[in-house]
């Protein structure tokens, strides 16, 4: 199907209009119903004020359709018929001109324009249209410890595959003395298990950098938590048993495509070595908050690895390879580190697990608020729970906050704290988390050439006003909590 812009003219002393039964007659011609007889969608029409113009947006298979269609008008003045495209689609290509991205798959992919549109209508804030990147945004995060998946940020290297759940394998092969091809009905046989996890990208927070980093420019929001269930990765590594040479577990994604400025393809890949996927908890996960997985998020499976950046959460898996050396892939070695320069030298360091952080979620920047408020958020850390939170007040001393609900390893809790501001004015919250492995938010962000892992204390600028007028009750203090 083709989407069209169709504009009709007439003069004015031919105004259709003027005559009741030629204006009943098109009137009837224009109904929805009338045009899908003739192949025609039309998405919204209007007439401009004082103008005898007419401007129709209408979806057919081509333009002879719309042509054919508008006969009636053509007696009555001109149609010209103007090829379109949604918003989304130029933006997913580009630009007004554009072509469509390049292609290099196996596999069938999602419209890149339509993927674009859902996340926009679901109110997450896209930063990039193609590949698909959004973030979630951080007013929507009230309520549950587990967020609408609609809302839930993606992070996307190139474009989304959709595998088909009929004909899809998971292939786990190497270094095994069983190499196994499961379908999605062997895993959802097997014993299943479900955690919530948070996912947060390494990236998240990269834009509040200085100097500033290449890369997608992450608010805040690259972070999410949803429950997922599915089977322990333990359980299908035993079952195809690791020979004694056996080091790495490598695990690759359905989706490809070219990076950097090189034209060679790559798959998405990551390595974990044994000792971490047997330790990790991972899952092979095929729901997402009860459902079957978006097809965004990895649908038929995905791997989740509880604590990990979500990098290592390989979306669209395919396949499991047991080697006997580090994986040295693309995702592995050329990203998704942490790079210094030290007295001359050059210090790398993987990013793995997710650095402590707590997010202010209300109020949100810019916020009128009164001089007694409650500050609430989330915070989480990948190296175990969350040991305590702290909020201050500009500048002023830190005030222990409460933990809410349970301590639940690889998600985020959330914590509220009632504080009182003594003038009214503008003034900055700030929250910073400790975890339970005594590690705590650093003041500055730590520089790093790739920008991850930004998790400085946040700052949120509020403005108070005169009044001791509680807001809404603690979380703890709700009916029925
Ligand atoms: N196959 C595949 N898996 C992937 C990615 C990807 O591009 N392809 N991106 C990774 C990164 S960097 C992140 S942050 C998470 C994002 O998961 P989400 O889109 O479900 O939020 O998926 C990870 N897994
Ligand atoms: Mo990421």
């Amino acid at each position: 199907m083709g989407l069209f812009v169709v504009r009709h003219r007439h003069p004015p002393r031919r105004c259709p209009a003027e005559d009741p039964a030629a204006a009943s007659e098109l009137l009837h011609h224009l109904s929805r119903a009338n045009a899908a007889r003739a192949g025609v969608h039309i998405e919204g029409e209007a007439v401009v004020s004082g103008d005898h113009t007419l401007v129709l947006i209408v979806e057919a298979a081509g333009e002879a359709a719309v042509r054919a269609f508008m006969a009636p008008f053509e007696r009555a003045g001109s149609v010209e018929i103007l090829a379109a495209s949604s918003c989304a689609r130029v933006v997913a290509n580009g630009g007004c001109t554009a072509p469509a991205p390049a292609v290099d798959s196996l596999v069938p992919l999602l419209a890149p324009d339509e993927a674009c549109q859902d996340a926009v209508e679901a109110g997450l804030v896209v930063h990039r249209a193609h590949p698909l990147n959004c973030e979630t945004s951080l007013p929507d995060l009230v309520g549950g410890v587990v967020m609408p998946t609609a809302r839930f940020y993606v992070r996307n290297h190139f474009h989304i595959p959709t595998l088909d759940a009929a004909t899809w394998r998971l292939d786990v092969g190497g270094l095994v003395d069983r190499p196994l091809r499961l379908t999605l009905d062997d895993l959802r046989a097997m014993p299943a298990r479900s955690a919530v996890v948070t996912l947060e990208c390494a990236g998240n927070g990269r834009s509040l950098l200085e100097p500033r980093v290449d890369g997608e420019q992450w608010g805040l929001g690259a972070v999410s938590t949803a429950e997922w269930t599915g089977v322990p990765l333990v359980e299908v590594l035993e079952r195809a048993g690791p020979r004694s040479e056996a080091r790495e577990v490598v695990f690759r994604g359905a989706d490809r495509g070219t990076v950097d400025e090189s034209a060679t393809t790559v798959d998405f890949e990551r390595g974990l070595s044994l000792e971490e996927a047997l330790e990790s908890e991972a899952l092979l996960a095929y729901a997402m908050n009860g459902e079957p997985l978006p097809i965004q998020h990895g649908y038929p499976l995905r791997l989740v690895v509880p604590g990990w950046y979500a990098v290592a959460s390989v979306k669209w898996l395919t396949n499991i390879d047991i080697a006997p050396d580090p994986f040295l892939g693309f995702f592995q070695v050329d990203r998704y580190f942490f790079e210094w320069q030290s007295g001359g030298r050059t210090e790398r360091e993987p990013a793995r697990l997710q650095r402590v952080r707590a997010l202010v979620v209300s109020p949100q920047p810019g916020q009128t608020v009164e001089q007694q408020l409650v500050v609430r958020g989330v915070a989480w850390s990948g190296a175990g729970g969350i040991q305590r939170v702290d909020v201050s007040v500009g500048e002023g001393e830190w005030h222990i906050a409460q933990l809410v609900g349970r301590r639940e390893r690889g998600s985020w809790q959330w914590w509220e704290a009632m504080v009182s501001v003594d003038r009214p004015g503008p003034t900055t919250i700030r929250a910073r988390a400790t975890d339970l492995a005594g590690r705590v938010q650093p003041e500055r962000p730590d520089w790093n050439r790739l920008g991850y892992g930004s998790n400085p204390i946040q700052q949120v600028p509020v403005v108070v006003t005169a009044g001791s007028h509680l807001g809404p009750a603690p979380i703890g203090e709700q009916a029925g909590t």
